[in-house]
């Protein structure tokens, strides 16, 4: 019980640190910041439509698929080459990009009138 009553006096306190650390030193502490400045591979899909439309990325690199859809989707090469199967709604998927350059044509498998291209330079 002590210990649960402990908790938020530790946290108020570590708080009160970190504001006071970062007043005193920055003047913009990190709000907001994001780590999709990291990797800008990234595909949303919304409205049954892929967004970007066209990406490029390098040989071998990671592509993350995020279905911020109310229905599953698929991001699908034509020729195969990569697949993220079945993405549930609201769900992520991340697949790796092909080593060989050159425009990869996709579609989601379940909807097949949804296209979108990858470029691999
Ligand atoms: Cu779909």
């Amino acid at each position: 019980m002590n210990a649960v009553r402990l908790r938020p006096v530790l946290a108020a306190a570590l708080l009160t640190l970190t504001l006071g650390a970062c007043s005193s030193g920055h003047t913009a502490p990190a709000v907001g910041s994001s780590a999709s400045a990291v990797s800008g591979n990234r595909i949303t899909i919304k409205d049954f439509q892929f967004q970007p439309g066209a990406l490029t990325v390098h040989p071998g690199e990671s592509i993350t698929v995020a279905n911020q859809d109310a229905t599953a989707h698929t991001v699908t090469a034509d020729d195969k080459s990569f697949d993220t199967k079945t993405i549930a709604p609201g769900a992520s998927a991340t697949f790796t990009a092909p080593a060989k350059p050159g425009t990869y044509p996709y579609i989601c498998t379940i909807h097949q009138y949804m296209h979108g291209s990858l470029t691999v330079s």
